[in-house]
Formats: C-alpha cells, sequence, structure tokens
C-alpha cells in the first residue's frame, strides 16, 4: 500500500490526523482532469464545459454514496471549518437558544458557535477520556437547539456515541451536528438519522481545500454566502436563490478538489485497512515515563502522549531528526488542554498506509529522545 503514496519513502509519517498523504490515483485525476476535461460547471453550453459539468457532479454522487445518501444532501465546502462556519451562520440561532457542544471539541466546532447569539453548553469529560452520557441527558433540554459533536476526537482518539447523542438530541427536538474530520477516516459513516455532518477531503486521501456539509434537510437554512452560481433570479434590487445544494455554493467551485475527492473514495474503497490500533496502544504504554492521554478501549489510531520530564515540542523535534512525522502543541483544542491541565501532548496518528513496524520504529524514536534528556 505505501507504494501507492510517492511521497512516503523515507519518511514515517505519523501525522494523518493532521492531513492524510494522497495516492497515485488521486494525483492522477486531478492531473487528468487539467489535461483533459478543465472548463467552469454549470454555465458553458460548450463539449468541455459539459465534461467538467459532469464530472463535477459525479463527484457529489459518489460522495453521496459513500455516506449513504443522494445528491441534494451534498454541499461542496473547502473543508470542515467552512461547513461548520456555514451551519453556525445560516442555522438562525437566537437569544435563549442553547448549543451543546463537549468538553473535547476541536476549536473549528467550537469558535463558530460561540459567534452565535445562543448559549454555549459542555458535556463533560470522564476520567477515562469518555463523554459523560448522563450529565448529557441533563444537558439537553427543551431550550437546545442544536447537539454538535465530534465523532472522534483528534487530540484523544476517542471515539464517541453518536447514536445516543443523536436519539438525546432528537428526544427534546433538537438537531445533531456530526464532525466527522477525524472519523470519516477510520470509520464507515452512515449517516441515518444525523441532521448535518461534515468533513474534509484532505483526511481521507484526497485533496485540500475540498470538504463536505451533508444535511438531512436545508429548507430552514438561508444561504451563507452569494454571488454567481448559487442564484435563480437577479434584478438591480433583489434577488431568488436556488434550492440546496446550490443555494450555498457561491461562485466557482473546487472543480478538480471535487474530482479529487471521488478519485480518493474511489481508491479507499478497494483499500485494505490494517488494524494497528491495539499493537499500537500496547507498544506505546510499555514505555517507561510515557502516558497516553486518551481511552483505552472504543478508540482510534491517534495517539496523544506526555513524556515524564520533556518537552512535546522537543519530542518532535527530535524525531523529525529521525524522519518521523509527529505533531506537537494543543492540536487546537486550548480548552480542552486546560480542562486537562496541560500545555500541550505529542501526538502519533496512523492510517491505511502506516503498517506495525511503523510503530516499531516510532517506540525506538521515543527512547532514544529519552536517551538525549537523561
Ligand atoms: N474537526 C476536527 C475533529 C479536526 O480534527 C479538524 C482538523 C477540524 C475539525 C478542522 O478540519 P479542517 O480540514 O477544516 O482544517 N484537525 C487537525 C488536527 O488535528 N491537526 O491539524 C488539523
Amino acid at each position: 500500500m505505501k507504494g501507492d503514496f510517492p511521497i512516503l519513502k523515507g519518511i514515517t509519517y505519523l501525522d494523518s490526523a493532521a492531513t492524510t498523504q494522497k495516492p497515485i490515483h488521486v494525483i492522477d485525476a486531478i492531473s487528468h482532469y487539467y489535461k483533459t476535461s478543465n472548463a467552469n460547471v454549470h454555465r458553458g453550453l460548450y463539449t468541455l464545459s459539459q465534461k467538467a459539468t459532469l464530472a463535477f457532479e459525479d463527484a457529489r454522487a459518489t460522495v453521496a454514496t459513500f455516506i449513504n445518501t443522494t445528491p441534494e444532501h451534498i454541499v461542496f465546502t473547502k473543508g470542515t471549518t467552512e461547513s461548520l462556519n456555514l451551519l453556525a451562520s445560516s442555522l438562525n440561532l437566537q437569544e435563549g437558544d442553547e448549543i451543546v457542544l463537549t468538553e473535547m471539541e476541536h476549536h473549528a466546532n467550537l469558535v463558530p458557535w460561540q459567534q452565535t447569539k445562543a448559549t454555549l453548553k459542555f458535556i463533560p469529560l470522564k476520567d477515562d477520556y469518555h463523554l459523560d452520557l448522563e450529565a448529557a441527558k441533563e444537558l439537553i433540554t427543551d431550550k437546545t437547539k442544536i447537539v454538535a459533536v465530534t465523532h472522534i476526537s483528534n487530540v484523544l482518539g476517542t471515539i464517541n456515541d453518536i447514536e445516543t447523542l443523536t436519539q438525546l438530541a432528537h428526544s427534546k427536538g433538537a438537531k445533531i451536528v456530526v464532525d466527522a474530520a477525524q472519523s470519516i477516516a477510520h470509520l464507515t459513516i452512515d449517516i441515518k438519522d444525523i441532521d448535518f455532518l461534515a468533513f474534509s477531503g484532505h483526511k481521507m486521501c484526497g485533496p485540500t481545500g475540498i470538504g463536505i456539509l451533508y444535511g438531512k434537510d436545508f429548507s430552514n437554512l438561508k444561504p451563507y454566502q452569494f454571488g454567481g452560481d448559487m442564484i435563480k433570479e437577479v434584478t438591480y434590487e433583489t434577488s431568488t436563490f436556488q434550492e440546496a445544494p446550490y443555494k450555498f455554493e457561491a461562485g466557482t467551485p473546487n472543480i478538480a478538489g471535487a474530482i479529487g475527492l471521488a478519485a480518493a473514495i474511489t481508491y479507499l474503497e478497494t483499500a485494505t485497512h490494517p488494524h494497528i490500533t491495539e499493537y499500537a496502544l500496547e507498544k506505546l504504554q510499555s514505555i517507561e515515563g510515557l502516558k497516553i492521554i486518551g481511552p483505552q478501549i472504543n478508540r482510534a489510531p491517534v495517539f496523544s502522549f506526555t513524556l515524564e520530564g520533556i518537552h512535546p515540542h522537543d519530542v518532535a523535534e527530535i524525531l523529525s531528526k529521525h524522519n518521523i512525522c509527529v505533531r506537537a502543541g494543543h492540536h487546537c483544542a486550548m480548552p480542552l488542554m486546560k480542562k486537562l491541565n496541560i500545555h500541550g501532548t505529542t501526538r502519533a496518528s496512523f492510517y491505511i498506509y502506516n503498517t506495525k513496524e511503523d510503530v516499531d520504529t516510532l517506540v525506538e524514536g521515543i527512547k532514544k529522545v529519552q536517551e538525549v534528556f537523561k
């Protein structure tokens, strides 16, 4: 599998939670599009433009099938961050409304909600790094309009119980918003009862600059940006808008990005997913002075850890000297760091191209870091 990823020669890449590497299939699909089909979409009457439009709309259909829905529910955005901003600004939240989040959210699923008039509440984290669902039952009330949760924490690796949270939200008439930025890479997602779901192409072998907002029902959401392509009729004074998904796609979209994302989905459907979560957990935990910041069970291969007496930035820098790529810092989850009373962690995240040998390389690397600080 590593052979499909040209960039992976000579490095141990363990930062897929930040962005994944791209297989040659995706790189070729983007290049092929620019070589053979590039034109603007939805406007040209000539063959090339129709070809581009077809490829773009085919990509939407591929994404829809991937999460078990139909194309009219799929909005193309720049990524998870834009998808969540779109929701926060279009849902028409009012003073007195409540939004229930969790204590483990990425800033992308927190800061946009802070900009609304609604009041934010947070489902607490338990000592085992899972959400306190008993507390969630109390927090989600008739005032709750939105329950917005990450499916998998990009810091802890915790897999959240979306089914239960969806039931709790719906029992009070609230909508559930799922941040699937991490889970899209690791779990099969069937949107079923979910109201809104956001993810990024670049975290699942696709290109940067393309993402998805799934919506079960967009009819109550007003457009988020205005201009070409999203309108039905325009006069000097006023305008009417297209239906979803087009009312949310103002301007020339990232056509090549959508095509690259569809190629990534096609690639992932035939790729094998190696299961190294337990192996990695066991190996990392066997290192003296290393503390895993995350759960033992129901977790993804995203491992945050601290090393006794060594700053995460030093860990990442020394590992980098051995061609091991990990991330260090707060991982865009400052409130979570504060809650856990730590400044940051080192994070190693694994994906389909990683092997048990990569885990061993990391473990050896960490031991070398410890040698330096002895
Ligand atoms: N939500 C979660 C859970 C994430 O992990 C990320 C990105 C985002 C939202 C935002 O995604 P974007 O594609 O719009 O940037 N997470 C990370 C990370 O952990 N390190 O770099 C980016």
